[in-house]
């Protein structure tokens, strides 16, 4: 297996993927996947910023809007300048991207150099891992066009530490902006394919009206969820769970959702929330994925509440790459272990406008383009 993996990253660095700048808008709406099934685990638009891009060498990075090219529809990008060496650039941490030593992913980035800039001869957008420089593919820069940077990489964290979107050296002053950048894990590079799963059950909103806990459990086991007409937001209704006797920052009201998760899919997370005491404090939403050591916990969404504020609402969206092994919560904490408070209203929906990331059958990047991969070179 070992000596496989190997061979294939010779081939990858023997021929780079270079794809005309024509093929990411036509395929805008497809996974770039290099196996038969491909899970997005990393994807910047730079809608929100910077994110985790971070300065390499003297490089200047700003977020910019307005600045559609193909592969960046939304025109949300982050502009490189300042540039006197060619690693004067932006780097993307594993540690921030969220990719796990010896893993083997595929990234693919969407690069543009305004039509004004002079591009010298040779000039080149480049990515490789740094510091061992390997994984290196490159397209050449041309004033007022867009290039696709692609390449399937395995992390070493014995060598590398991050990402690196830079250029060659013939393209060094040259300032670029970067528009998106996606990171794939081919989930089946194991061999074999994963249990298929039943479908995702439909949520039905826990209102607590039919006065039971709706499946709620106590996150620490010493918490006690009672489910009270103290208190109420639904319309209509008269009831709500009230989360008392708490005795950690993580205790709190928690519900198992993975039979509602179809893997790879995004959900939307609300939970409405009234606090009892102390007089302020603040409440978490957050999703537990996986047990043990190895388990997530990417919080979804946080207010600071007073008893004065009544009914909040908390909201989040997460999309569950992973189904942690078939176990999957959703779960409200607070960092002061006195805090006491009513929840209702619970909905987990899954949202229909993003594409499921998953996608089985396809076929191979690699073949499907085989007739537009150029032959390139690659730094020793
Ligand atoms: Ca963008
Ligand atoms: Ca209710």
């Amino acid at each position: 297996m070992r000596k496989m993996i190997k061979q294939a990253i010779s081939v990858s660095i023997a021929v780079a993927l270079l794809i005309p700048s024509g093929w990411f808008a036509q395929n805008a709406g497809a996974a770039v996947a290099a196996a038969d099934e491909a899970v997005t685990v990393f994807h910047e638009t730079f809608a929100n910023g910077a994110g985790v891009a971070g300065q390499s060498g003297g490089a200047k990075l700003t977020p910019v809007t307005g600045k559609a090219f193909d592969g960046n529809d939304d025109g949300a990008a982050l502009y490189v300048s300042n540039r006197v060496n060619n690693w004067d650039a932006a780097d993307f941490k594993f540690s921030g991207l969220g990719l796990e030593n010896g893993k083997t992913y595929t990234v693919t980035a969407a690069v543009y150099v305004d039509v004004d800039e002079t591009v010298p001869d040779g000039a080149k957008a480049a990515l490789q891992t740094v510091e061992s420089y390997e994984n290196y593919a490159e397209a050449s820069y041309e004033a007022g066009k867009a290039v696709i940077l692609t390449k399937e990489f395995t992390v070493d964290t014995s060598k590398d530490k991050a990402l690196r979107i830079n250029s060659n050296a013939d393209g060094k002053v040259v300032p670029y902006y970067i528009g998106d950048v996606r990171i794939t894990e081919k989930v089946t590079s194991g061999g074999g394919e994963e249990p298929p799963r039943d479908p995702a059950l439909d949520f039905a909103t826990i209102a607590f009206e039919d006065q039971t806990a709706g499946g709620f459990e106590g996150r620490g086991g010493v918490e006690t969820l009672t489910v009270t007409d103290e208190a109420n937001h639904t319309e209509g209704g008269s009831y709500a769970l009230k989360v008392e006797g708490r005795a950690k920052d993580w205790h709190g009201p928690s519900l198992r959702v993975e039979k509602y998760v179809d893997k790879g899919s995004e959900y939307k997370v609300t939970a409405w929330v009234k606090l009892i005491g102390p007089s302020s404090s603040q409440i978490q939403l957050a999703s537990q994925i996986g047990e043990g050591s190895s388990a997530n916990y990417p919080e979804l969404a946080k207010k600071a509440v007073s008893i004065s504020d009544g009914w909040v609402m908390l909201e989040g969206t997460y999309r569950y790459s992973s189904v942690g092994n078939e176990y999957l919560t959703i779960y409200l904490q607070s960092p002061s272990a006195d805090t006491a408070f009513y929840i209702d209203d619970i909905s987990f929906e899954k949202l229909e406008s993003e594409p499921i990331e998953i996608q089985k059958d396809l076929t191979p990047i690699k073949n499907a383009y085989q007739n537009d991969f150029l032959p390139t070179r690659h730094l020793p």
